[in-house]
C-alpha cells in the first residue's frame, strides 16, 4: 500500500490519499484524515489503510492528480558514506578530506547531517537545485526511511539529496552548503507500507539522468549494498534527538556519476527503487 499527499484537478487543498491499486488513490481526507502524520503515528497502519481501502472512499485516477512531496512535517535527515561507492568517490574528489571518508566509512558512529526542513522539500515535478556558485554539482539517488516519533520504520519512500561536489571536495567543513542550500532536498513519490528492512534490501536502484532526448547517464546499484542496518542509522539518529513529528532518513548514495559530470539546468533526474516507484525532477540553477 502507498500513502501521498495530492492536490486534485477541482481543488486546491493538500490532501491525504491511499493507493490501493496501481492507478486510483482513495481520498482519505473524507475520511476525517487531514495529517498523514495521524496515520503515521498508529501502531497498525498497514491494518488500517487495509480498512481504509474496503471504507468506499472517493477515488481519483492518478492521472488526474498532482502528488506533492510526502514529507509533511518532519525534518529529513541523511547518512552518508554507507555504500563502497560513495566512500571511494569522495576520497577521489578530495585529497585534503579523504581520510575522514575512510574512517568513517569503517567508525562505529556513522555520518548523519541534517537536510532539509519540511517545508524545504522539493515535490515530484518541482525543479531541485545547482547552487550558481557551484561547478559540479550531482544528483544523489537515496532509498529514504520515514520513521515515527517513536524511532519505528513507517515506511519507505525515495529520496534526491543534491550535492555541491566541488565545494565539498575543496574542504569538508563546507559539507553544510554543499548539501543544503534551495531545492537540494527533492522526496516523494510515496509512501511505501508494509515492506520491512530485509524486503527493502532486495529492490534495486536506479538513477538515470536525461538532457533532451539523450541519457547522459544511467546507474544502478541495490539497497543490499547499504553497510550498516537501518536500526543501528535510527539508533544514532535518535541519540540524544526528539522527533515528535517523526523524521525521515536519506540511507546514503550508491550510485555516483563518474567525476567528468556535471548537472546543467534543463537536465532531468530520475530516481527509481525497484519496490517503491520513481521520484523525477527537472533540474534549475538557484
Ligand atoms: O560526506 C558526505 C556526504 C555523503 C553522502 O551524502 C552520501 O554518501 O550519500
Ligand atoms: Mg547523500
Amino acid at each position: 500500500m502507498k500513502l501521498c499527499r495530492f492536490t486534485a484537478a477541482t481543488n486546491p487543498d493538500v490532501r491525504i490519499g491511499l493507493i490501493a491499486n496501481a492507478d486510483i488513490v482513495l481520498d482519505l481526507t473524507d475520511a476525517g484524515i487531514r495529517r498523514m502524520q495521524d496515520l503515521i503515528e498508529q501502531r497498525d497502519l498497514a491494518g488500517e489503510l487495509g480498512r481504509l481501502s474496503q471504507a468506499g472512499l472517493p477515488a481519483h485516477s492518478l492521472d488526474d492528480v498532482r502528488l506533492l512531496t510526502p514529507v509533511e512535517s518532519q525534518e529529513v535527515w541523511a547518512a552518508g558514506v554507507t555504500y563502497l561507492r560513495s566512500k571511494q568517490a569522495r576520497m577521489e574528489e578530495s585529497e585534503f578530506s579523504a581520510t575522514a571518508y575512510d574512517r568513517v566509512y569503517d567508525a562505529a558512529r556513522p555520518e548523519i547531517f541534517f537536510k532539509s526542513l519540511p517545508d524545504k522539500v522539493v515535490s515530484p515535478g518541482e525543479a531541485v537545485g545547482i547552487r550558481r556558485d557551484a561547478g559540479w554539482n550531482i544528483p544523489e539517488p537515496e532509498l529514504a526511511l520515514v520513521i515515527s516519533s517513536s524511532g519505528h520504520i513507517v515506511g519507505f519512500t525515495i529520496g534526491n539529496d543534491m550535492s555541491s561536489r566541488d565545494i565539498e571536495g575543496e574542504n569538508l567543513l563546507y559539507l553544510p552548503q554543499a548539501k543544503i542550500y534551495a531545492a537540494s532536498c527533492a522526496v516523494g513519490p510515496w509512501i511505501v507500507v508494509g515492506p520491512g528492512e530485509d524486503d527493502a534490501r532486495q529492490w534495486s536502484i536506479r538513477l538515470e539522468i536525461r538532457r533532451g532526448e539523450d541519457v547522459v547517464f544511467a546507474g544502478d546499484t541495490r539497497a543490499g549494498q547499504i553497510k550498516r542496518r537501518f536500526s543501528e542509522l535510527i539508533e544514532y539518529l535518535f541519540r540524544s534527538q526528539r522527533f515528535p513529528n517523526g523524521a525521515v532518513l536519506l540511507t546514503g548514495a550508491g550510485v555516483v556519476p563518474p567525476d567528468s559530470f556535471t548537472l546543467e539546468a534543463g537536465d532531468s533526474v530520475r530516481i527509481s527503487i525497484s519496490g517503491i516507484g520513481t521520484l523525477e525532477n527537472p533540474v534549475a540553477v538557484v
